[in-house]
């Protein structure tokens, strides 16, 4: 027998030590699929509800024992019983049952927790590793409207300067990252980010200052002057690690500008408060790409600027990937209407944004269609669930953005990643 006898959720911890779902999906006696749920701070408006009890007795309001009793009350009796290599008839069940546009009735976190973990039972069910059983997944929710796809290891978007929410606002800038576009495989590239994170952390601590104390996703969050000064440090240490910036390691930056406009301008608190209008924030940003070797600017405009956008593709698209986070909200709709804007020419992909894995898929799809690239993302509240790992290799992603490379709820999916490598390498394909 190979259907879902039994589904249990509980409550876990996160790497902030927030409560998060955990769902174990069963066939027959045993745990067939496991997974957690992440959680970001640096929220989209249009992201899938996180249902939270609000109890301000326990964890300050931030338990999710409502989400854990409506995956064990509600969901559960309902998939009972359906085979769990079926993901896209398993994520119409979850979307029949609570059909909200933001799953606020069950949470998008319970409802996740069940995608994902039922996922993972599909996987185990068809003997094979989850990326391949992800990228089967994909294929099945394209239909016939996909090119060839093969699993293929994805280029890390590593976080060196945290700043914005995940770092008490040090910074305006939420991440400044490096891809090191030159390596010839992950472990290569692993080991070329950890050199250059190794070489910030004394640059700054040679330059006064703070080089050890990290943010959220384990970047460095130092209280520097500027956000261009952070680019600066980032180049300094590429040097500093033996690599040539721009030509063996690139820069990203998650900009996250919707958490400091104030819906009419945008407010630079490094530059005594500065108020920038769209235009002029996008000749900023023009600015840095032209003087630094930045090949990709996530969330330069806030997520509602859709005209500002527009014009930020305009000027720097051709050369640089623009990303959207917030704008995009991992969501089919939201993203089909970037394409017909042409705003953006790429699309961070959440699942918990979302909801649901195949809804996941379907963004993944429209984006390969329009030619968009697309960068699977952890959030700023993690766990050591791994599963985007091979989500980002099961869909061919072009990137996948963990974080640092310090902090285990990171380096489990950089592990993960390392793992997949080898395997594939084993297997002869790469
Ligand atoms: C982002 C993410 C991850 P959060 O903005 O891209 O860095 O942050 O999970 O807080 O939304
Ligand atoms: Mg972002």
């Amino acid at each position: 027998m190979s259907d879902i006898s039994r589904i249990f959720a509980r409550e876990v911890l996160d790497s902030r030590g927030r409560p998060t779902v955990e769902v174990d999906v069963f066939v027959g006696d045993n745990v067939a699929g496991r997974a957690m749920v992440p959680s970001g701070a640096s929220t989209g408006a249009a992201e899938a509800l996180e249902l939270r009890d609000g109890d301000r007795q326990r964890y300050d309001g931030d338990g999710i024992l409502r989400a854990v009793a409506n995956v064990n009350d509600k969901i559960a009796p309902a998939l009972i019983g359906a085979d769990p290599a079926d993901q896209c008839s398993l994520d119409a069940k979850l979307l029949a049952l609570d059909p909200s546009p933001q799953k606020s009735e069950l949470g998008a976190n319970a409802i996740l927790g069940v995608s994902l973990a039922a996922a993972h039972a599909g996987a185990t069910v068809r003997r094979v590793p989850l990326y391949r059983h992800l990228c089967g997944c994909l294929k099945a929710v394209a239909g016939n409207s996909l090119a060839p796809l093969e699993p293929r290891m994805p280029l890390p978007m590593t976080n060196m300067i945290s700043g914005g929410l995940h770092a008490g606002r040090n910074l305006d800038f939420q991440d400044v990252l490096v891809m090191p576009v030159a390596a010839p495989d992950m472990r290569t590239g692993l080991e070329w980010i950890v050199r250059v994170y190794k070489r910030l952390g004394k640059l700054l601590e040679a330059a006064g200052y703070e080089g050890r104390l990290v943010g959220d996703e384990g970047g460095y969050g130092p209280r520097l002057k500027s956000n261009e000064q952070a680019i600066e440090f980032v180049v300094r240490a590429i040097e500093a690690a033996q690599l040539r910036p721009g030509q063996d390691v690139t820069i990203a930056l998650d900009v996250a500008a919707s958490h400091f406009y104030d819906g009419a301008s945008y407010r630079l608190a490094s530059e005594g408060n500065s108020r920038l209008s769209s235009h002029e924030m996008i000749d900023r940003l023009e600015r840095l790409v032209t003087k630094y070797p930045i090949a990709s600017v996530e969330d330069g405009l806030a997520e509602e600027d859709w005209n500002g956008w527009q014009d930020l593709t305009r000027r720097l698209g051709h050369g640089v990937q623009i990303v959207g986070d917030d704008l995009f909200t991992t969501n089919p709709e939201r993203l089909r209407r970037g394409i017909e804007l042409r705003a953006a020419n790429s699309v961070l992909v959440k699942v918990n944004q979302i909801g649901t894995l195949c809804e996941t898929l379907a963004t993944i799809i429209l984006a390969r269609e329009a030619g968009f690239s697309y960068v699977v993302s952890a959030r700023s509240g993690e766990t050591e669930d791994t599963t985007i790992a091979d989500l980002a290799v099961g869909t061919a992603a072009k990137h996948i953005k963990i974080g640092s490379v310090v902090r285990s709820e990171r380096l489990a999916k950089y592990n993960r990643l390392l793992r997949i490598e080898s395997e594939l390498l084993t297997c002869g394909r790469t």
